[in-house]
């Protein structure tokens, strides 16, 4: 597609202040291709420090967000305060808080739109379990996830949509490029049918899932990948440059 690239860097639940430093450094000095949109997601408690560290040619995300305005939800994040210390994106819907956390389709689903109405982006991670895939049911999956985003959201404007199979993440098991190009254009036609042409046409569709150096060249040719989410190898400076600039 013709969206502009789209490369997030998920750093998950990873750093402490002397090795966050050292990456932010590494990514100021980094060059990157200008033609792209760049995210880093650090842990929240160091949100404020690699926003007010870091080059304003990176955006930065949060990897989760409230429901709803502040108050008293301990342990939790209000968008309010993501926005106050000049943060634009968040990760939502990622597997592990699937998986682990437990956190359902309609949860995700209203946190996308709060998260919207106030303005943040939002990078709303799909895919399928491995066991999901081998009983062919990758679609359904992924077009149920798609379908509990678009019941609840009031626009796609500010929407990539990640495509992580769960199977390849974390794990160094990437996507073909051909698989990962066949589920992110079966999105896109459920998008075109279901949304709207436009929608289907404008959203970036990413993927994620043991993204690195030397695999992202090829998955970046497909047509309908538009971009990448990036975990484990995001935490490396130059790696992640590589990945940001292997835009076709
Ligand atoms: C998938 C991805 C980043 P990794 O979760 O969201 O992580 O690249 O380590 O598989």
């Amino acid at each position: 597609s013709t969206a502009k690239f789209f490369v997030g860097g998920n750093w998950k639940c990873n750093g402490t202040k002397e090795s966050i430093t050292k990456l932010v450094s590494d990514l100021n000095s980094a060059t990157l291709e200008p033609d792209v949109d760049v995210v880093v997601s650090p842990p929240f408690v160091y949100l404020d420090l690699v926003k007010s560290s870091l080059t304003d040619r990176i955006d930065v995300s949060a990897q989760n967000s409230w429901i709803s305005k502040g108050g008293a939800f301990t342990g939790e994040i209000s968008v309010e305060q993501l926005k106050d210390i000049g943060c634009k994106w968040v990760i939502l819907g990622h597997s592990e808080r699937r998986h682990i956390i437990g956190e359902t389709d309609e949860f995700i689903g209203k946190k996308a739109a709060y998260a919207l109405n106030q303005g943040l982006g939002v990078i709303a991670c799909i895919g399928e379990l491995l066991e999901e895939r081998e009983a062919g049911k990758t679609s359904e999956v992924c077009f149920k996830q798609l379908k509990a985003y678009a019941d609840a959201i009031p626009s796609w404007d500010a929407v990539v949509i990640a495509y992580e199979p769960v199977w390849a993440i974390g794990t160094g098991k990437v996507a073909t490029p051909l698989q990962a190009q066949e589920v992110h254009v079966a999105c896109r036609d459920w998008l075109k049918k279901n949304v709207s042409a436009e929608v289907a046409s404008k959203t970036r569709i990413i993927y994620g899932g043991s993204v690195n150096g030397s695999n992202c060249a090829e998955l970046a040719k497909q047509e309908d990948i538009d971009g990448f989410l990036v975990g484990g190898a995001s935490l490396k400076g130059p790696d992640f440059a590589t990945i940001v600039n292997s835009v076709t």
